[in-house]
């Protein structure tokens, strides 16, 4: 009952976005080396700047600073002067840069070798849409839970509007456990099809996106959400097992 909820709650979240976080049209070229952003699941703001991180295709490390949290909270505040979030590093050119529009801007300037669509960089429809998404999920990916730091950080498979993701993603934020996230955006028609029914109406399916077809090589299988913890070994689809996996490891 409580996980058919959560589903739910998650589904209408992804709707609310408004198509935004789902596709991908390839980066004109991508960093060298991983982009860094301070996000928090639950705030529509960073959720703006992920949704256009999957746009893009890019790649990030993610580093979750909920309301409450110690371990890279006061890094924002040290590097950029304000404790706001999202906050974007990139090492790659030493920029860093708070307001998400503004990040986003520089995300298709520096990356997309296209214009940011207008729907991220008016504060519109589309804002309000990010809010009624964390409206929905009551305050989840927001604030911190004691947690254990990992040694190294875990690696999330994931598109930003997916909703079996986002509980993961959520968890992962109160957690403070910092993940590198791998965009699976979609790219052609079957990737719109469940990962089940894929298998047995397209078995020929090959992904075209570079991360789907990486994971099919992988694991066999392309199915969003995929977690990697090279702490342990570990590797996990269905976000049900994943989150059980990092309540027992890390909480
Ligand atoms: N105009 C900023 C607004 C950012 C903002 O208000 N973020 C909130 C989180 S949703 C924040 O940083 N709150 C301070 C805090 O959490 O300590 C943007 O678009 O990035």
């Amino acid at each position: 009952m409580r996980a058919a909820l959560d589903f739910s709650t998650s589904m209408l979240a992804t709707l609310s976005e408004q198509g935004r976080g789902v596709q991908s049209r390839a980066a004109g070229r991508q960093p060298s080396e991983l982009l860094e952003l301070y996000d928090m699941e639950g705030c529509p703001f960073c959720r703006l700047v992920r949704e256009a991180l999957t746009d893009l295709d890019l790649d990030a490390m993610i580093y979750p600073c909920p309301k409450g949290g110690t371990r890279f909270r006061p890094l924002v505040e040290k590097l950029g002067g304000l404790t706001q979030f999202p906050f974007l590093m990139d090492p790659n050119t030493d920029e860093a840069l708070y307001e998400s529009a503004d990040i986003i801007a520089y995300l298709y300037r520096e990356y997309g070798s296209r214009p940011a669509p207008r729907q991220w960089l008016t504060r519109s429809v589309h804002t309000a849409g990010s809010f009624g998404a964390s409206a929905l999920r009551h305050g989840r990916g927001l604030r911190a839970q004691d947690g254990q730091l990992p040694a190294e950080p875990l690696e999330l498979y994931s598109f930003e509007a997916s909703p079996f993701a986002r509980p993961v993603r959520e968890l992962l934020t109160e957690l403070e456990l910092p993940y590198i996230l791998r965009q699976m955006g979609r790219t052609q028609a079957a990737d719109w099809l469940l990962p089940a029914l894929r298998e047995r109406v397209a078995p020929d399916y090959v992904p075209t996106q570079r991360n789907r077809a990486a994971l099919l090589a992988r694991t066999g299988r392309v199915a969003v959400p995929y977690l990697i913890d090279p702490n342990t070994g570990t590797e996990l689809f269905e976000s049900a097992d994943i989150l059980r996996y990092l309540n027992e490891q890390y909480r």
